[in-house]
């Protein structure tokens, strides 16, 4: 328990509001834990699984429309509303307190009301940030204790100060028309109500650690990314590290947890863990950049996740997890989804818990489906068997590497280097692509997602991008070197050219050899591409000529780009930074020379 005032002030406040039978704090123990896990599988809210084969494993499912985030229902509220910017939804806080408070009164009544004191980062660390999140859903305690660091001893750091984040979720009768996941950045406050999806009501991660970190990040001079972290050890033992941004659900996870090639692995290269989704990120005292994970856990894309694509994080389901919207299979009480293995169950529910056979499968329609395409996993960072040895070190990793990536099919090649920090700004912010369900909406659709943050930047992007030209002035030579990548090239028929996950490490070979001034490039209109030889394509069945297409910078498509960068830039107006405009414009001359 706490005797900070502004936080008892705050859950008085919160209580009078909603009423709740019963107040519980979360202390971090496991016997409390395994408490409210008990307690969930008495009213239905989690199933238990198999404990021989999943132990401490859980299946929940969320109502049938609460299944993504939501972004037509993501507010800032900023006091003015140009600091939302032209990207964000944006309402007057006092409106949005009142609209919200009123949806929220009385709708703990019968419930109980439990109170998570968490942070962001290693207790204590100098680069963590702590938050207290008031939740009526159990699903929702049980998901912050694997995710984030919860218990007593946030209370200890806390002390008196005011310094903390206000997280207030009400799951209400889950009404899609009610929904709002709203951020009020000037205030250190998140409310959200009438969702219990995962990424609208943990309330640590996107709206915490990307929405309003970024405005704090902005304030205090760091950086709040939707980045992975990886660290790429050589033979010598020498250890790089890299922090890449993709949308979401584009392969972040897989790509954090890559297991090498085996011609790679036996030389001794190895990929270390250190984030799959936020990286907050520091200049250090030796005037490099230094990231931390701000999460404890992982809550992955479940479909598509298989021995091939990501063994580790498999691995890293197997006990203590979590599972989101997935099948059941009755006949052994394990999970099952689209991808995982050849077993497929006979004898099944589906996400929704109606019955399922295999029989029922069309590959064509995702409706028949046994598992939700956005169906999750939440796993203790710990289980997983590559966590890098400083995943809790409080000082964060020196980065020596920015990727940005996406899905295109055409365009983008499979990887190149920006010409300095301003043009890696410049990349990122005209970074586009093709939409995936992890958002609600269209799939397939190509969208501008500026350093994959457009879905979670708490204020105008216009100034993030400035933000970004900031630190890299403060960095100088210090600064990472930037570059972007697209694993999702495909040929005329559609299929994808390059066989990604554990085969990126060639990618992610040659990103640190540039980085070092070891690896040979050709400078092209739009920054440096590998020539093919430079790419090792040891034991893959891959033809140069292949490799050589999807290097290829072909002027014509990327003019069209350029004046696509152009309209999505008029959005930005007077806040677009003039370095960028200046970028573009470079690019437009270098593609008619
Ligand atoms: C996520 C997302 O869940 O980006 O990480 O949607
Ligand atoms: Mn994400």
């Amino acid at each position: 328990m706490t005797k900070n005032q502004t936080v008892l002030s705050w859950i008085e406040e919160i209580k009078n509001l909603v009423n709740p039978s019963e107040v519980v704090f979360i202390d971090g123990s496991e016997e409390q834990a395994e408490w409210l896990r008990a307690k969930a599988v008495k009213t239905g809210e989690m199933h238990k699984l198999n404990e021989e084969k999943l132990p401490g494993c859980y299946l929940h499912r969320t109502k049938p429309n609460d299944v993504a985030r939501v972004e037509d229902r993501t507010f800032i509220c900023a006091r003015k509303e140009e600091d939302a910017g032209p990207t964000n939804h944006w309402c007057d806080p006092q409106d949005m307190y009142k609209k919200l408070y009123d949806i929220a009164r009385g709708s703990y009544a019968g419930r109980t009301m439990y109170i998570i004191p968490f942070s962001m980062g290693p207790i204590g660390s100098p680069l963590a940030k702590i938050g207290v999140e008031i939740t009526d859903s159990i699903y929702v305690v049980l998901n912050m204790l694997i995710m984030t660091r919860v218990g007593d001893k946030v209370w200890d750091v806390l002390g008196d100060s005011n310094d903390w984040v206000r997280g207030f979720h009400a799951s209400c009768d889950v009404d899609p028309e009610k929904r709002y996941i709203c951020q009020f950045p000037e205030d250190n406050t998140i409310i959200t109500v009438n969702s219990a999806y995962g990424g609208n009501v943990l309330l640590g991660k996107k709206c915490f650690a990307l929405r309003i970190a970024s405005y704090q990040g902005r304030k205090e001079g760091w950086m709040a990314e939707h980045m992975l972290i990886l660290g790429l050890e050589n033979p010598k033992g020498d250890i790089h590290y890299i922090a890449a941004a993709f949308p979401s659900a584009c392969g972040k996870t897989n790509l954090a947890m890559l297991i090498p090639p085996k011609y790679l692995a036996d030389k001794g290269y190895k990929i270390w863990t250190v984030g799959d989704d936020i990286a907050w990120m520091r200049v250090g005292a030796d005037g490099r950049l230094y990231a931390i994970n701000p999460e404890n856990g992982f809550f992955g894309v479940a479909p598509g996740t298989n021995a091939k694509s990501n063994f580790n994080a498999l691995k890293s389901a197997e006990k203590n997890t979590i599972f989101t919207n997935v099948a059941l299979n009755l006949d052994d009480n394990t999970v099952w989804w689209e991808g995982l293995n050849k077993d497929i169950p006979v004898n099944a529910l589906n996400w929704k818990g109606e019955p399922w056979t295999a029989s029922m499968f069309v590959k064509s329609d995702k409706t028949t489906y046994a598992a939700h395409p956005n169906s999750r996993f939440t796993a203790p960072a710990v289980n997983c068997p590559c966590i890098s040895e400083d995943f809790d070190k409080g000082a964060g990793v020196p980065i020596s590497a920015i990727v940005f990536g996406g899905r295109r099919a055409k365009c983008t090649p499979l990887v190149y280097q920006s010409k300095s920090w301003d043009n890696g700004v410049f990349i990122g912010s005209a970074m586009a692509s093709e939409t995936t369900a992890a958002a609600a909406g269209a799939v397939g659709v190509v969208r501008r997602d500026p350093m994959a943050m457009l879905p979670f930047c708490g204020y105008n992007m216009g100034d993030y991008f400035q933000h970004w030209l900031d630190m890299g002035k403060r960095l100088g030579d210090k600064a990472p070197k930037i570059f972007n990548v697209n694993w999702f090239r495909t040929d005329d028929e559609g299929n994808f050219v390059w066989p990604g996950f554990g085969d990126n490490m060639r990618v992610l070979n040659w990103i640190i050899a540039r980085c070092e001034g070891k690896a040979d490039a050709v400078e092209t209109p739009i920054g440096y591409v590998p020539r093919p030889e430079d790419i090792d394509l040891t034991d893959l069945d891959m033809d140069m000529d292949v490799l050589k297409d999807i290097l290829t910078v072909d002027k014509e498509v990327w003019k069209k780009e350029a004046a696509e960068i152009e309209e999505h830039y008029k959005k930005f107006g007077d806040k677009l930074p003039a370095e960028l405009r200046n970028q573009l414009e470079a690019l437009k001359t270098n593609l008619d020379a």
